[in-house]
């Protein structure tokens, strides 16, 4: 049974339980072949612009990984030392008209809004993460609420939607959530070198029996919280892992990493 003042793609009431006690839920499916096709195209015309954009200024470091301002996106870049390899492009979606309107689809904002608690939604980051066959590398586990807690207040009120472009399994290197770790809030992070500031979830706080590798087909979505401590492995497989992970926040607020605002979806009266 769906509340019917968010929309048709408003939460089952399985979803808003699966949400509440376990971090996330998922949605097969909710974008057909023909729509992933055109949205991987998408995704590699924001990748070559990337790519080819002369930079804003010098590349630097952070904890020995490159990453570059350019074309208004910050990339990084693939962890091999010399890789040319495109990790993360964030924002993505102001290269290429197709993935700006993906960022006000009702399959995605209209949970949003719900998740968010609010009517009006406006976008708060959005990524897209590659993992190249064979290059792509691990992601480690982290909560995404710390690298945002000194921009916004309401931390729980930037739900993630994360759109897979590839089929995503093990072997890939797919999204893994520990179930229920959002229940406790902001963690500590990890200390010392290589941690980019205390950014990588202390082990101690949370159980790695309790991950759930979200294997799924091409065009699923994966809702979760900021505070769902989550990560992935390498991509060892001779296959592409893409997929965007789109952020939302109340209406009316500033993006993070870009000075504007960008509202999402029609507003409901
Ligand atoms: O793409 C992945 O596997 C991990 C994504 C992630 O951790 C993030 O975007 O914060």
């Amino acid at each position: 049974m769906r509340e019917p003042q968010w929309g048709v793609f408003g939460l089952t009431g399985e979803e808003r339980r699966a949400y509440d006690e376990d971090g996330f839920f998922v949605r097969e499916r909710a974008f057909d072949a023909a729509e992933i096709a055109d949205l991987r195209d998408a995704a590699e015309v924001a990748v070559a612009r990337a790519a080819t954009s002369p930079p804003a200024a010098d590349d630097y470091l952070i904890d020995g990984n490159r990453y570059r301002e350019a074309a208004g996106s910050t990339i990084q870049f693939e962890h091999r030392p010399g890789s040319q390899t495109i990790r993360v492009i964030e924002p993505f979606h102001h290269h290429d008209p197709r993935l700006d309107r993906l960022i006000d689809d009702p399959r995605l904002v209209e949970p949003a809004r719900e998740l968010v608690g609010d009517q009006h939604v406006a976008l708060f980051t959005d990524k897209l993460n590659l993992k190249r066959p064979r290059e792509g590398s691990r992601f480690r586990w982290h909560q995404d609420s710390p690298y945002w807690a000194h921009f916004f207040r309401e931390l729980h009120r930037l739900p993630n939607a994360m759109v897979t472009l590839d089929d995503a399994h093990r072997g890939n290197g797919c999204f893994r959530v520990i179930r229920g770790s959002h229940r406790r809030g902001l963690l500590p992070g990890l200390e010392g070198d290589g941690t980019l500031g205390a950014l990588f979830t202390d082990p101690a706080y949370f159980d790695e029996d309790d991950q759930v590798p979200v294997e799924v087909p091409a065009g699923s979505v994966v809702f979760f919280s900021p505070h769902t401590v989550h990560g992935s492995q390498p991509n060892e497989s001779d296959q592409l892992r893409r997929a965007f992970v789109i952020t939302y926040q109340p209406g009316g607020g500033r993006m993070f990493k870009v000075d504007a605002k960008r509202e999402a979806g029609a507003v409901r009266t």
